[in-house]
C-alpha cells in the first residue's frame, strides 16, 4: 500500500479549501504551514517538543506578547528594513529613516497645541525638553502635524501596561504650530527590558539573548497630505544603543543630548533648573 506522505496530506489540506474562501490568507496560512511541516520533518521535531511550543504560544497570547515576541525575534525590523527597499526602488528613500512601533503604544493621547508636559511628576529622573519642527514633503514647515509621543519611565515601564503609572503617563499628542514647531517637557526614559519569568524572556533565554532595549523615544508623526512616520530617537550613551534586543537602533536617530541651565524661553513648560536638552526635527514623505 502506497504511504500517505506529508506532501499527501498537505494536498488534502489544500484540496479542503472548497468554500468561499480568501486567496490571500490561503496563500499565506498553506506556505507557513508547508515551510513548518518541513521544518519537523527535517529538523526531526519530536512530539513533546512540537506540544512545547504550542503551550508557550498559549502562555504568550495570554501574557499579549505577541507584538513583544514579534519585535525580539526581529519581524518588526524585517517589515522596516522591506519598506525602505520599497521606498528605495520608488525613489523616496529621503526624510527622517522610519523605526519600529512596538508593542506599546496606546491611541488618543492627551492632545495640546505646540507644547505640553509629558511626566505626571511622580517620577525621579533628569528634566528634558525636546523640540523641534514637522517639516512637510515639500520642505516646508508643516502647521498643524500631530506629533504623538510616547516612552517609558525611569523604571523602563511604559503607562498603560504598568499599572502603578497614572493614565497617558509620558504618553501625548502635540499638535505644531504656524511654523511647524513642537515642543515637550518630560523625564529623559530609561531603557526597557522584557518582563522578568515572561514566556518572551523565557524564549530569549533559550536563545542565549538578553531582552534590553537602549533608553528611546517613540514618534508617529502625521500630517495633511503626508505619509504617517512611525520612528525612534535613541538617547547617546545607553550600553545597549548597539545592541537593542528589537534591532531598531538606526543611524540618524541617535540625538545629541544638550546640557544646560538656561530657564527663560521654557517658562511655560514649568522648567526651573539644570536640565537636558534635544532638538529633533521630522521630515515626512508625501502620502
Ligand atoms: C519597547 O519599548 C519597544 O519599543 C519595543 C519595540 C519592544 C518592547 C518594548
Ligand atoms: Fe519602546
Amino acid at each position: 500500500m502506497a504511504e500517505y506522505s506529508p506532501k499527501d496530506l498537505l494536498a488534502t489540506l489544500e484540496a479542503a479549501q472548497t468554500g468561499e474562501r480568501d486567496p490571500r490568507t490561503c496563500e499565506i496560512v498553506n506556505r507557513i504551514v508547508a515551510d513548518l511541516f518541513r521544518t519537523i520533518e527535517e529538523l526531526n521535531v519530536q512530539p513533546a517538543e512540537f506540544w512545547a511550543a504550542v503551550k508557550w504560544l498559549n502562555q504568550l497570547g495570554a501574557a499579549q506578547q505577541v507584538g513583544l515576541a514579534t519585535a525580539g525575534l526581529g519581524f518588526d525590523r524585517l517589515l522596516d528594513i522591506l519598506a525602505d527597499q520599497a521606498d528605495e526602488r520608488a525613489g523616496l528613500a529621503t526624510g527622517t529613516p522610519r523605526a519600529i512601533e512596538g508593542p506599546l503604544y496606546v491611541t488618543n493621547a492627551p492632545l495640546s497645541d505646540y507644547e505640553a508636559r509629558l511626566d505626571d511628576g511622580t517620577d525621579v529622573g533628569e528634566t528634558l525638553v525636546m523640540d523641534g519642527v514637522v517639516y512637510g514633503a515639500d520642505g516646508k514647515p508643516l502647521a498643524n502635524a500631530i506629533v504623538d509621543v510616547w516612552h517609558a519611565d525611569s523604571k523602563g515601564g511604559y503607562s498603560h501596561f504598568d499599572p502603578t503609572q497614572s493614565e497617558f503617563n509620558l504618553r501625548r499628542r502635540l499638535r505644531t504650530d504656524a511654523q511647524g514647531r513642537y515642543r515637550f517637557r518630560s523625564l529623559v526614559p530609561s531603557g526597557y527590558g522584557v518582563p522578568p519569568g515572561s514566556p518572551t524572556e523565557q524564549i530569549l533565554d533559550r536563545l542565549g539573548r538578553h531582552g534590553q532595549r537602549p533608553a528611546h523615544i517613540h514618534f508617529l508623526v502625521t500630517g495633511e497630505g503626508q505619509r504617517p512616520l512611525t520612528t525612534q530617537i535613541n538617547i547617546p550613551g545607553d550600553a545597549y544603543l548597539q545592541d537593542d534586543f528589537a534591532f531598531a537602533t538606526r543611524d540618524g536617530l541617535i540625538v545629541e543630548l544638550d546640557p544646560t541651565d538656561r530657564t527663560d524661553d521654557v517658562a511655560s513648560l514649568g522648567v526651573t533648573g539644570k536640565h537636558t536638552r534635544v532638538h529633533f526635527d521630522f521630515h515626512l514623505q508625501p502620502a
